[in-house]
């Protein structure tokens, strides 16, 4: 990896924004192609982010802190990844679903989800079922993610999976869902594609996802 990449790499693991959007610049002014920055040096740091996550190293507040040094390198490079028509790993809807307003989860797996390549239309807090239907219509999406942090918004989630199924959408998009109250077994339960307890890996599962 060249020094400006490492130093991309290491301002993301250490949540310094303003070095990772200067080193974003110093790199794109030397040369180095946007995908070659977000391929090596954002998307593996933020993968490395989330193994220290997982293993317990950071937690939630350094896990945003590195989020939002990521986002302050893929501000700058959306913008000319779209340009030069860059293909994105793919392409997720997310939303906290309705009668829930917790969305710091919800922004952490999309934080994630964008650091691992993917383009993420964010629908919000309080998504009704017939927004989500709307939503896959409007961006075809790989995959569909619904946060719900509640046990009583956790009844949200079939019924949006029911407004998929009923508007003959459910085949055209995999389900990933996760949050708090949220399992394994209530994703089968539901008939949901995958479940993720954390926002690592729920960026993973997206990524296995799109592999089946
Ligand atoms: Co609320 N709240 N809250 N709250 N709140 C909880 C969830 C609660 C457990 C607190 C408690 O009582 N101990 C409890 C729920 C109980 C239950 O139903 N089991 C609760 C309650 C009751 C309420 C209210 C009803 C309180 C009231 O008004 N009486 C009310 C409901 C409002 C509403 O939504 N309609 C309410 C309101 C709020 C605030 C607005 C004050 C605030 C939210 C601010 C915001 O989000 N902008 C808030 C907060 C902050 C919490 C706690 C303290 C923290 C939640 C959080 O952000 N965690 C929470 C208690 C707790 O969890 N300790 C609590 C950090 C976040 C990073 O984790 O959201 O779990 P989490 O997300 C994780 C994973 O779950 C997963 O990845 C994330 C990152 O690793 N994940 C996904 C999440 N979404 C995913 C989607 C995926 C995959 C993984 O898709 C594939």
């Amino acid at each position: 990896m060249s020094t400006l990449l490492e130093i991309i790499y290491q301002g993301v693991l250490e949540g310094d924004q303003s070095e990772v959007g200067a080193g974003v610049q110093n790199a794109l002014e030397t040369n180095h192609s946007p995908s070659e920055i977000l391929d090596n040096a954002l998307v593996p740091a933020m993968s490395e982010v989330g193994s220290l996550f997982e293993e317990g190293e950071y937690f939630v507040p350094e896990m945003l802190i590195s989020a939002r040094a990521m986002q302050a390198g893929m501000a700058i490079l959306k913008p000319l990844l779209v340009e030069g028509g860059v293909e994105m790993l793919g392409k997720v809807v997310i939303g906290t679903v309705q009668g829930d307003l917790h969305d710091i989860g919800k922004n952490l797996v999309t934080m994630m989800l964008e650091g691992a390549g993917f383009e993420v239309i964010d629908l919000g807090v309080d998504v009704a079922p017939e927004k989500f239907v709307e939503a896959i219509k409007d961006h075809n999406p790989d995959i569909l993610c619904m946060s719900a942090l509640l046990t009583t918004t956790m009844a949200s989630i079939p019924v949006i999976i029911e407004a998929i199924e009923q508007a003959g959408l459910r085949t055209h998009v995999k389900i990933l869902i996760g949050g708090a109250p949220v399992t394994q077994d209530y994703a089968d339960q539901v008939g949901a594609d995958g479940f993720a307890q954390d926002a690592s890996r729920a960026a993973r599962l997206a990524t296995t996802t799109l592999d089946k």
